[in-house]
């Protein structure tokens, strides 16, 4: 009987088949000597010792030991995929960026979808926002838009990351996550409400990475080939339809198959059953912008659609699977900063704080020349400047081109037809509190207008459930955050909390082991 089984399952399987009739390739070292024996260790005599000559050993197990490089210190686990993206309808009116120069036109790109706060062995299924990072390779340069599956973040000050992401992560004693510490920061800091609130909603949990929306988040700009300029923002609507796990569906995958958002997005691809999203983007003008009540580059607040409507841009696709996933994805860069003529940045605090952190990270975690890696190397756009050298330089370095700027001998030349924008700041410098933006209003609409209430009792419940790991005193603390939002909020919340602190913690079944008071001895059968 044919076994039935997942293409992902049947990899190895596959690779061999592609080979046709294909002899097994020549093993060699690293630098290519070929390799006589790769099962035994050369050594003197049958019981050794080995031998340092033996360089079919030193070369590989030396690489092992540095086969590791440092995980990404945010949304270290992910998926990643590439396809297109196709132009459907005309927006130069707003943009000269040429990946929307006609319709129909097609832009190879790369997207990543991750999780937050875990390891890069953690689970898929966990309450978290995703990441949703594409990049686009276009003639003018790579495009990032690193997004999340939320239009809304948890701060608005680009200073408060680090320590937001602390509180997230690991406790620096007991190397566990803290509920002490994730509603600690949370109730510190009211204008994470929002997103909060949005993460503690069936959205929370989305079904795989097909499933869920993209959102640029942040406020842009546009700019047309006038040099007219729009603020937008951008979203990526899913064609499979939103679909949300249950608490239990996602406890019982994150141990049955931890990593089902990979094994679904591989799956997917690799049946021919491609993903695909569709591209919107809402448009504000300054005018516009100088009225609105909100701040429009508070990264905490969205633009309500029926304001800004969605305006149809495009789509994207996914039809290929990584080659090889370290090469392809754990490698894979995303950086706000890199914007081709026609989209630039916002005032956002946020984005602004993000253009220096990305690249920052990429220097550390891959090396000064990780945009010659070829998952990262603005491939449509030929790369013509003055940097040079620098570890694991593998171009070929720009060969004999003058390295310095100006020079007389023909050698890459500004282009004074992509100047940035021309805009007017004015303002005192200083360190302006944004803590008491209006935290609450667009929450309270969330809760009243668009959660019906099935929904809002569900989202009490998921916090309560992880608020009552919390003392008391921060329990008190967000619970009064979210009664500011809405009384029925903050009550609900208090009676389920009420509820589980008379219960007090489940508890624990610790085995104890007796204690040796010295090393037990070779013969003691019962360490082994
Ligand atoms: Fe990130 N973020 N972030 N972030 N972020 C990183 O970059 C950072 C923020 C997002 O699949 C890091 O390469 C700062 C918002 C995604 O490879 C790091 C701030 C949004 C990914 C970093 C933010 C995101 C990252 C860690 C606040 C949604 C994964 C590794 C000022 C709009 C991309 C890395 C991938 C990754 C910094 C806030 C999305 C450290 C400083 C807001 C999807 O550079």
């Amino acid at each position: 009987m044919a076994q039935q089984r997942d293409k992902s399952a049947d990899q190895m399987k596959l690779w061999k088949e592609s080979r046709g009739s294909q002899k097994p390739d020549v093993l060699t070292t690293g630098g290519g000597n070929p390799i006589s024996d790769k099962l035994n260790i050369l050594t003197v005599g049958p019981r050794g010792p080995l031998l340092v000559q033996d360089v079919a050993f030193t070369d590989e197990m030396a690489h092992f030991d540095r086969e590791r490089i440092p995980e990404r210190v945010v949304h270290a686990k992910g998926a990643g995929a590439f396809g297109y993206f196709e132009v459907t309808h005309d927006i130069t009116r707003f943009t000269k960026a040429r990946v929307f120069e006609y319709v129909g036109k097609r832009t190879p790109l790369a997207v990543r979808f991750s999780t937050v706060a875990g390891e890069a062995g953690s689970a898929d299924t966990v309450r978290d926002p995703r990441g949703f990072a594409v990049k686009m390779y276009t003639e003018d340069g790579n495009w990032d838009l690193t997004g999340n599956n939320t239009p809304i973040f948890f701060i608005r000050d680009a200073m408060l990351f680090p320590s937001f992401i602390h509180s997230q992560k690991r406790n620096p004693q007991t190397h566990l996550k803290d509920p002490d510490m994730v509603w600690d920061f949370w109730a510190l800091r009211p204008e994470s409400l929002h997103q909060v609130s949005f993460l503690f909603s069936d959205r929370g949990l989305p079904d795989g990475h097909r499933h869920m929306n993209g959102y640029g988040s942040h406020t842009f700009k546009l700019i047309n080939a006038k040099g007219e300029a729009v603020y937008c923002k951008f979203h990526y609507k899913t064609d499979q339809g939103i679909k949300n796990l249950t608490v239990e569906e996602a406890n019982r995958l994150a141990a049955s198959d931890p990593d089902y958002g990979i094994h679904d997005l591989y799956e997917a691809i690799a049946n021919g059953n491609y993903p695909s999203w569709t591209f919107y983007i809402q448009v504000m003008t300054f005018e516009q912008a100088e009225k609105f009540r909100f701040n429009p580059f508070d990264l905490t607040k969205i633009w309500p659609h029926g304001e800004y409507p969605l305006i149809p841009v495009g789509k994207m696709v996914l039809n290929r699977n990584p080659v090889n996933y370290f090469a392809e994805v754990e490698q894979l860069a995303f950086d706000p900063s890199n914007m081709p003529p026609g989209i630039e940045p916002s005032p956002d605090k946020m984005l602004q704080g993000r253009l220096f952190s990305y690249p920052d990270t990429h220097r550390h975690r891959l090396g000064a020349n990780y945009l010659q890696i070829p998952v990262n190397c603005p491939y449509k756009a030929r790369v013509a400047n003055y940097q040079r050298d620098g570890p694991m330089c593998f171009s070929d370095n720009q060969g004999g081109a003058p390295n310095y700027y100006p020079n007389s001998f023909s050698a890459p030349e500004n282009q004074p037809q992509v100047r940035e924008h021309r805009f007017h700041v004015s303002g005192d410098v200083s360190r302006y509190n944004s803590s008491d933006d209006d935290n609450v209003t667009q929450v309270r609409d969330f809760y009243t207008k668009v959660l019906n209430e099935e929904e809002r009792k569900r989202l009490c419940e998921n916090i309560a459930g992880h608020l009552k790991g919390a003392q008391l005193f921060i329990q008190k603390r967000a619970v009064k955050n979210f009664s500011d939002v809405h009384p029925d909020y903050g009550a609900r919340i208090q009676a389920l909390l009420d509820k589980y602190n008379a219960e007090g913690p489940k508890k624990k079944t610790v085995k104890t082991y007796t204690q040796h008071t010295s090393y037990p001895t070779g013969n003691d059968k019962a360490n082994l």
